[in-house]
């Protein structure tokens, strides 16, 4: 493992929307020193569209702006980044890449709950059957830092949460002794 001049690392937690990015998010913001970077917040706060997408009725995102909004966050480290991709961060400045899965079925569940429109359902759901987001998690990142972890049910959080908190008392003694 390269050494790295944070004293606390940037995790991503990513997936496809609705599988649990925030709630993942925020349970480990609240038991760690970490905090919370939702990038839709963000492009929200800060205006990073670049259009609006009449059909899927979502806002296109201005990933440039969104990087340069949260860049210099990253060199201090100390991030849980919350996002719907994953490779537009730069390599040597994340050290864990967490990729929610959600059985499809209850994807659309929460979909719907959501109202999300039936386009937008229909691609989030094959996005998810055909793992797009950890395909690109795994293309864009070293193996080793990227982890799968599913999302079914509320003991999944709690797990899913638990381990990351291991992997982060790991890293510390590993980085900054
Ligand atoms: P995302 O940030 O990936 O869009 P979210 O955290 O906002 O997802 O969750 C979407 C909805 O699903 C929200 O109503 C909470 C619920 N949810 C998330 N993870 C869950 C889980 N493991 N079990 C049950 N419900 C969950």
């Amino acid at each position: 493992m390269m050494a790295v001049s944070r004293k606390q690392p940037n995790i991503v937690i990513t997936g496809t929307p609705g599988v649990g990015k925030t709630t993942h998010a925020e349970l480990l913001a609240t038991n760690t020193q970490l905090k919370h970077i939702s990038l839709n917040d963000i492009a929200k706060e800060e205006d990073c569209y670049d259009g609006y997408d009449e059909e899927l009725q979502t806002h296109i995102l201005d990933e440039d702006k969104l990087l340069d909004h949260i860049e210099s966050g990253l060199k201090a480290g100390g991030n849980i980044i919350d996002y719907h991709a994953c490779e537009l961060f730069p390599e040597a400045l994340i050290d864990l890449v967490v990729v929610i899965r959600c059985d499809s079925t209850l994807l659309f569940d929460r979909m719907k709950a959501r109202r999300y429109p039936e386009r937008k359902i229909e691609e989030n759901m094959d996005s998810e059957i055909m793992q797009v987001i950890l395909e690109e998690a795994r293309e864009s990142y070293a193996e080793e830092i990227v982890v799968e972890l599913q999302s079914d049910c509320a003991e999944d959080v709690e797990r899913n949460v638990e381990r990351i908190q291991s992997w982060l008392e790991a890293w510390k003694k590993n980085n900054n002794n």
